[in-house]
């Protein structure tokens, strides 16, 4: 267990277990149980023994200051609003995405897996090519990221199958969800703010739930910023940056797909330091046709895709849809 937050244990998860060939079926079985705790309560718990080099971490976290230390016409250069139909890559202004009732104080760039301009899919709704800065080389953006895109992936695999044994719906429940998956990496800035307390400093990332499957946030040590809002008790709980330590957060889709009984937290960033803040969340949609029935057979099979799900919330977000 980690140490606690405001009075709130956010639990802390070793998942070698599941790297290793060699370990006894109990050490798996201890992980699961605890990854099914951590989805039940508070929906965020901290990660190790995941296997990315921190080598790489450091490397796409020097890859977002580089991207956002660009002239802002570069970056405008690679606007959202000009990726292919809904394909949604690219950068986002500061103020473009409104999570909560103001709009957000970071800039972001989303990435997500190449899909080439030809392909029959590209406009569809997250599928598209990349932007890549001209003014930075391979070497300096596009491999490192693509390295954690792809370690990513492997990481959220992992987590998936471990909540599938930790559900009673058979093992193989999410399979269908790991084919031809959308998972997208989104680059993230928050400015400085000399405010000293939370209060007072302009809300990075507003308050929301996660749309999809599950978030990987991998973020700057010491940089903090992230806090989740306990689902019964209602406090806010910081979520620390610490090195090799990956956070991950439930997002609406299992909360749905489970009935509730796993919870898709809120949460909110904000930057209330001198400091840049750079981070990294990891979103695993999965496959987007899959249908968001409920596990226990609760349904009626009207429910919303996948990606009808994440592309309300994502469009609303950015105003390309009004209610
Ligand atoms: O930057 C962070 O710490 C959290 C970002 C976040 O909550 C999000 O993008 O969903």
């Amino acid at each position: 267990m980690g140490s606690p937050r405001n009075g709130f244990p956010v639990p802390l998860i070793d998942i070698s277990p599941f790297l290793s060939s060699t370990t006894t079926a109990e050490s798996r079985k201890h992980v699961i149980q605890q990854v099914r705790s951590a989805c039940q309560q508070l929906g965020f718990f901290e990660l190790i023994g995941h296997g990315i080099p921190i080598s790489l971490q450091r490397e796409v976290l020097l890859c977002a200051e580089r991207l956002f230390n660009l002239p802002l016409e570069e970056k405008l250069a690679m606007l959202m609003s000009k990726s292919p139909g809904l394909s949604k890559r690219g950068y986002e202004a500061v103020g473009g995405q409104v999570l909560d009732k103001k709009p957000d104080s970071k800039e972001g760039f989303y990435i997500g897996i190449e899909i080439p301009a030809d392909d029959p899919r590209c406009g569809e709704f997250s599928m598209g090519p990349n932007f890549w800065p001209e003014a930075l080389s391979d070497e300096e953006f596009k491999e490192p990221v693509m390295r954690y895109h792809a370690e990513g992936v492997r990481v959220h695999e992992t987590l998936l199958h471990i909540i599938a044994m930790a559900l009673p719906y058979g093992d193989d429940v999410f399979d269908n969800l790991m084919t031809d998956p959308v998972a997208n990496i989104k680059l993230l800035h928050y400015p400085p703010n000399p405010a000293s307390s939370a209060e007072d400093a302009p809300v990075g990332a507003g308050t929301h739930t996660d749309f999809g499957s599950i978030t990987i946030l991998l973020q700057q040590p010491n940089h903090h910023g992230l806090e989740a809002l306990h689902p019964t008790n209602k406090a806010w709980i910081p979520i620390l940056a610490q090195e090799d330590v990956l956070i991950v957060n439930i997002g609406d889709l299992l909360q749905k797909w489970t009935n509730g009984i796993f919870k898709s937290p809120l949460h909110r960033a904000i930057n209330a330091s001198p400091h840049h803040r750079y981070s990294v969340p990891f979103f695993y949609h999965g496959n987007l046709g899959t249908r968001l029935s409920p596990l226990d057979g609760s349904g009626d099979g009207t429910e919303e895709t996948a990606g009808e799900h994440i592309a309300g919330k994502l469009l609303r977000s950015f105003g390309d849809i009004k209610d």
